[in-house]
């Protein structure tokens, strides 16, 4: 319209001339097709009948023309590679060079996931992406007593440069672009990596890659984090200045959103708060005292790429836009390349489902295609087997071939930005955009993302749009073919489940322990205590003197380990426990605590905190009090389906179940059978609990336990507060509790009940000490349930060692409850409920 007027008024020549024309071809048009339309909709409004909402809201019209962009003739003349690199980062995007085929993977140890990487490499892959397990993230050392059950489980189990060396054997360093997936131990894994190539001729100056450290989204969704958010933001600043200096070719971070949509943030969301911790990323470099153009061309970006094809593509096109846009207002780079984005996508693993797994091929193949098509640098596309267990040799063949084909067979990569000019997609890029734009201003006047994150703002948001996601999911409007419509599990699959992978964590574990103990031994002791304590010491400055990464480096050489560099700067920075007493105060987070998602009271609000159902009392730390919880009289009755109060625990018990994260993942998924309970199931519950505390003389006590090092907290908070609703006395343990603390815990709380959480696979080693230790403790008579991803072929293991039950993806909360009490009152017709 403005373009028209201009046009008129000024006169435009050639093309604009055109597009101009075309705006007017298209007002007469319009007036043709609305009434068509409106006899197609029998004389409704066509708008009305047939328009929508996206998942961040936009609205999402039947039909663009140019009279939809016609107000942004700016975009009419972006060209890839220039400025504001809408269209891609490169002039020639894929003409020139396709993108990378970068599949994720790691496991057990270091020899059998370089066996892994190489044979990848040799069937197509192009760059190796490296995924440590969650000990070596957390600071760990294998032989570490906190951490036995996750040895090798979620990743490859690093301790040192030993380890490191064989996990790149044979993969030239030099010519190889490495991702490496960590930011807790960030600084440990990078100095072996380091070192590693080093010994193998590869100088740091020819290394090229990426590590992820991206501590900010850690304390938003991930939970990998060692240290409080200010000294993890020194260490991304050291990293940063010495990457800088002596790795020019090496991106220092790779900025995540993918694990904000995975943990429920819309692409508007997951957009705006990786560029804001982008943002403040830069930020944090130049307070280590380098220059936005010293840092800023070699910042790297990764984002999810879900199921909301036309959304993915377009968030990538207005995330280079934005990003372009804002580094050069908030930071005016001399380079043009501190302006350009460049990133990683990876397939959603949150729209994967367990039930009927092969559909998940078809969903990664639609994901990848929105990514290429939105201009990705690099890829990696999940295996269909992604919700269940790590990826066979079998289903990481298909997943990279999923790329080879769209690479090789399509077509796609012939032209540059083949969707620029849509008119949907660029109407679409430029609504994200703003939207965008507005939740990074109010990040900014928080005072950047560490200040937001610290106030609990952005947490708080993601775990509202997943709440909304989940709602959507159960009323059936979101369609989740296999799960919610059209579910039928065929024949074939089911025998396919004895093919998932399965890890030997003992043998690991035996492996680890015997490396550690052959490295300590050979090396110089006396040397690697000074290395640490120069770790220490500077630490423990105020000001920096010295480069971290530098004296980690140092540390590396000398055969240091991952677990002692960690602990080293733990002696002057503490470990830190979100949400605990360490955790900030948070006004924010209060504030919001009130509000409610779409007219329902919000859950699980903040990382691993009290749930907060209608009467639920659940305590963070154990107490000690035997007897009757008075406060309970008080809970009011459940009501029936339809209330709003009815939903609130129908929609947490949604995102309660137990179909989260795969064993290894770091994301959640969410893919419950929706199925509303019946006021009769409401009824029955509540009369098993009264049954209960009639003979008990108190309410059935649960205590929820995470153990290990397994981060996933959102199925397991959700969880409490629904059985907190149903009329059950609460406890959650605090995030990475070993058995043995589990068990005291149980003691203290004398709970009838454990619940153990498990998405990353810890449970076959940590179940069983944990039914050793409550046996220990004369606690035999507690009941041991597990709920979370616990593959099949597990199951008997665990029921030979006491488990009473394992709900499984689809087990709804108040089937559960009812199973628990039937058990615990041994009244057969209860238990078994939930099978
Ligand atoms: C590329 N190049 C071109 C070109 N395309 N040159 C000319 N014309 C073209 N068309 C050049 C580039 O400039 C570059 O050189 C080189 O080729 C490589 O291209 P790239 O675009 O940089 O690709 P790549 O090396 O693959 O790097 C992509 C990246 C990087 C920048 C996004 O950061 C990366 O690989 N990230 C991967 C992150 C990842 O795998 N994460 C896994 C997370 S899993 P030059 O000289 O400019 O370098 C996870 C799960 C969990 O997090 O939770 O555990
Ligand atoms: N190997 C392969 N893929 C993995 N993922 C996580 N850990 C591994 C691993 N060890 C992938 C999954 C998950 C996402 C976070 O990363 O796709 O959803």
């Amino acid at each position: 319209m403005l373009l028209r007027a201009l046009g008129r008024r000024f006169g435009v020549p050639g093309a604009l001339r055109s597009f101009s024309a075309a705006v007017g071809g298209a007002e007469a048009n319009l007036d043709v097709w609305k009434e068509r339309a409106t006899k197609e909709a029998k004389g409704k409004d066509p708008w009305e009948a047939f328009a929508s909402t996206n998942a961040d809201g936009i609205p999402v019209m039947p039909v663009y023309s140019a009279l939809d962009v016609a107000d942004q003739p700016e975009h009419g003349s972006e060209f890839p590679g220039v400025y504001p690199y809408t269209r891609g980062p490169y002039a020639s995007m894929y003409t020139g060079r396709p993108w990378t085929i970068r599949q994720y993977a790691g496991f057990s140890t270091a020899e059998e996931s370089n066996a892994f990487f190489r044979k990848g490499l040799a069937a197509g892959q192009q760059g190796v992406s490296v995924a440590f397990d969650l000990p070596t993230h957390r600071g760990y050392d294998s032989d570490h007593p906190r951490v036995a059950g996750d040895v090798g489980m979620a990743g490859v189990a690093i301790d040192s440069v030993e380890d490191m060396k064989l996990l790149f054997d044979g993969i030239p360093l030099d010519r190889m672009s490495v991702s490496m997936t960590m930011n807790g131990a960030v600084l440990p894994i990078l100095a072996m990596f380091v070192v590693a190539a080093e010994e193998e001729g590869v100088p740091a100056a020819k290394l090229q890659g990426t590590i992820q450290n991206d501590i900010l989204k850690e304390f938003m969704v991930r939970n990998t984090f060692i240290y409080a958010p200010h000294p993890s933001m020194r260490i991304i600043g050291d990293i940063f200045a010495y990457c800088s200096k002596a790795m020019p070719k090496f991106h220092p971070i790779s900025i995540s959103g993918y694990h904000m949509q995975e943990a429920g943030a819309t692409p508007v969301l997951e957009l705006a708060f990786t560029l804001a911790d982008g943002l403040e990323y830069i930020r944090c470099a130049q307070q280590a005292g380098l220059t936005v153009d010293q840092v800023a061309p070699r910042l790297s970006f990764f984002f999810a790429v879900g199921m909301n094809f036309f959304s993915e593509v377009a968030k990538l096109r207005a995330a280079r836009r934005l990003w372009a846009r804002l580094v050069r207002e908030k930071f005016g780079p001399k380079d043009e390349k501190s302006l350009v984005l460049r990133t990683h996508c990876q397939t959603s693993g949150y729209s994967l489902t367990a039930q009927e797994p092969y559909n998940n091929i078809i969903r990664t193949t639609v994901e990848a295609m929105a990514a290429v098509l939105g201009g990705t640098q690099s890829l990696h596309t999940n295996s269909f087997d992604e919700a269940i267990a790590l990826p066979t040799d079998f289903s990481a063949k298909l997943a990279r071939n999923t790329q080879l084909i769209l690479a090789e067979e399509t077509g796609i990569t012939t032209v540059a930005d083949p969707l620029g000019g849509s008119f949907y997609v660029e109407a679409l890029t430029a609504q994200m955009e703003e939207a965008a734009e507005r939740v990074i201003r109010e990040v900014e006047q928080l005072g950047g993302m560490t200040e937001a994150i610290i106030s609990g703002l952005p947490k708080l948001k993601i775990e509202e749009c997943a709440a909304r996601q989940q709602a959507h999911i159960d009323s059936g409007k979101q369609v989740i073919v296999g799960v919610n419509k059209y579910g039928q599990q065929g024949e074939g699959e089911a025998a396919r489940e004895e093919e998932f992978r399965k890890i030997d964590n003992t043998a690991v574990l035996q492996k680890q322990r015997e490396r550690l103990e052959k490295v300590r031994a050979s090396r110089d002791g006396a040397a690697v205590a000074a290395a640490l304590a120069a770790l220490e010491e500077e630490a423990h400055r105020r000001q920096r003197e010295q480069n971290l990464l530098e004296l980690a480096v140092e540390a590396a050489r000398l055969r240091a380990t991952v677990g002692e560099i960690t602990q080293a700067l733990e002696k002057a920075w503490g470990r830190y426990e979100a949400g605990g007493a360490q955790g900030p105060p948070s006004p924010v987070r209060a504030q919001q605590a009130q509000q409610a998602v779409a007219g329902l009271p919000a859950v699980g609000l903040a990382s691993w905190e009290q749930p907060r159902g209608r009467g639920a009392r659940c305590r963070q730390k154990p107490r000690a009090p035997r007897g009757p919880c008075h406060a309970s009289a008080l809970r009011p009755l459940h009501a029936p389906c339809t209330s709003a109060g009815h939903q609130s625990m129908l929609r947490r018990q949604l995102l309660s179940h137990p179909s989260v994260a795969g064993p290894h993942n770091q994301n959640n998924h969410l893919r419950a059978r929706p199925v509303c309970p019946s006021q009769e199931e409401m009824a029955a519950v509540e009369r098993a609990v009264q049954r209960f505390e009639a003979v008990a003389g108190r309410r059935p006590r649960i205590l929820i336990a995470k153990m290990g090092q397994d981060g996933h907290d959102r199925g397991a908070k959700v969880m409490a507060t629904g059985l907190a609703d149903l009329g059950f006395d609460v406890d959650i343990g605090p995030l990475f509790m070993t058995p043995a603390e589990v068990a005291r815990h149980a003691v203290d709380a004398d709970v009838h009940i454990v619940g153990v959480s498990s998405q990353a696979a810890g449970h076959g080693t940590l179940v069983p000490e944990l039914l050793q230790e409550l046996r220990q403790q004369g606690m035999e008579h507690v009941l041991v349930v597990c709920g979370g991803i616990i593959p099949k072929q597990d199951q008997p293991a665990l029921f030979e060692a006491g488990v009473a039950a394992c709900y499984g993806p689809g087990t709804r909360v108040p089937a559960a409850a009812l199973d628990m009490i039937g058990m615990l009152l041994e009244e057969p017709e209860l238990a078994g409920s939930a099978a």
